[in-house]
């Protein structure tokens, strides 16, 4: 691989943190995913965007910057990428998947806290990532409590500019919602010193329309007996829509679904056809977690779909294309992005009968429901999402875990139980 020392130092990244992070990531990468067999080729794309996770494409972000660009980090799949895009920004997802720098969070968060936010905050505090360092903003949103504080503590340290999502969805929160996505709009106007104009907008929509297009044909894909291709795979391509870049990511998982396409009709899967069949729902695996996933898939059951942030939830319903103007994309671009179905709202009932739908959908044998620990609201909302599984018996396993591999025996026992039984 190239070096890429000089490009991370010039940008401020702490070389001697960032090598420990690359020192756990590769030999990760190597055991969780090349190790399965039978991959389509078409994956040989996603595995080099992940070979050059914090090369290439800090790169690009620099060469963008370099012409004056912005780049603009979110934690979140509300913030709307569409207006960033449409403004000539990038937006990056931030991953926070991994623990580190956990010393140095605690100096300013509290010790019992969900792990995602502590590793953000290590993240920056330690500046350990090349994608947190090439931000010139972050994008907060008033989603779980923890969040919502520790982006005050983050603004210290990298400019955030707050969203106020709702926490129901009545006429009055749809309102609110519209008002914070055009404020937005004004100030990635500001920040970027470039106007959104009718014909950008209507081109950044269709733009991530089409990769939610693409994200979607490899969903329906995954619906037939024996599924192409595994979960974790899948999973790995959702974490990687929310950086890459977009016409270049778009492509090339069309060109991995046409591929798909051949195998569905030759019958060939990624597991047998008698394999059970898993929906994981629940909090976001951020990249590098593949924990769970990767528990599952080497129990002999194959993961079919994903209620997380980092699957469906980031790319079901689309944008409508027709507007005429600005103001109507705003509003469409809010009502498409209220829609989803985050534990943060109350009542949720959008998820709850989003995942019964699914396990029809996708001919699921059971669902996996997955919280962070700490992670109150999905924590809580798993008994809402349990009583309603029981009324439509569809069988559920509930997981509370971190991003230590401590329990990883532990719940490889109880996830291979809980196969047995399905
Ligand atoms: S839309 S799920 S990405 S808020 S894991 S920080 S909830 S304590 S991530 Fe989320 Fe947006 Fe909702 Fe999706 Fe808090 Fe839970 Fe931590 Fe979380």
């Amino acid at each position: 691989a190239k070096d890429y020392r000089q490009m991370w130092e010039s940008i401020g990244v702490d070389l001697e943190a960032h090598d420990k992070l690359l020192n756990v990531l590769p030999p990760t990468y190597g055991q969780v995913y090349m190790s399965q067999e039978n991959r389509p080729e078409g994956m040989e794309y996603f595995d080099f965007v992940i070979s050059e996770v914090h090369g290439l494409r800090i790169q690009e972000l620099q060469e963008h910057k370099a012409a004056g660009g912005k780049v603009i980090g979110a934690f979140c799949v509300f913030v709307p990428e569409e207006i960033v895009r449409a403004a000539g920004g990038i937006c990056v997802g931030l991953c926070s998947g991994v623990e580190i720098g956990a010393a140095k969070a605690e100096k300013v968060l509290p010790r019992n806290i969900c792990p995602l936010i502590k590793s953000f905050m290590g993240f920056k505090l330690g500046k350990v990532c090349p994608y947190f360092e090439s931000c010139d903003m972050v994008v907060g949103e008033t989603t779980c409590d923890g969040k919502k504080k520790a982006f005050e503590i983050l603004n210290d340290y990298v400019p955030v500019h707050m969203m106020e999502t709702p926490q129901m969805k009545r006429e009055k929160d749809k309102q609110l919602w519209r008002s914070e996505v055009q404020d937005f709009l004004v100030k990635v106007e500001e920040f970027t010193g470039s106007k959104v104009t009718d014909t950008s907008l209507r081109q950044s929509i269709k733009d991530i329309n089409g990769k939610r297009r693409a994200l979607l044909r490899l969903s329906e894909l995954r619906k037939n007996i024996p599924t192409p291709i595994s979960g974790k795979d899948c999973l790995l391509i959702e974490q990687i829509a929310m950086y890459d870049d977009v016409p270049r990511f778009t492509a090339q998982l069309n060109a991995l679904c046409d591929e798909l396409e051949v195998r569905v009709k030759e019958g060939k899967g990624f597991a047998e056809p008698a394999a059970p069949r898993i929906i994981v729902t629940g909090t976001p695996m951020a990249l590098p977690n593949w924990k769970i996933p990767h528990i599952i898939e080497t129990s002999g059951a194959v993961i079919v779909a994903e209620e997380l942030c980092t699957g469906l939830r980031y790319f079901e319903n689309l944008v409508p294309e027709e507007a005429e103007n600005t103001g109507q994309m705003v509003e469409d671009i809010a009502s498409r992005y209220l829609n989803i179905n985050c534990a943060c709202f109350t009542p949720n009932e959008g998820r709850m009968e989003k995942l019964v739908n699914l396990a029809k959908e996708y001919k699921a044998d059971g669902i996996i429901h997955c919280s962070l620990a700490f992670c109150d609201p999905y924590l809580v909302e798993a008994n809402r999402v349990e009583n309603i599984l029981k009324e439509n018996d569809i069988p559920m396993l509930k997981i509370e875990t971190d991003y230590g591999q401590e329990d990883s025996g532990q719940i490889k026992t109880r996830v291979e139980a809980f196969l047995e039984m399905i």
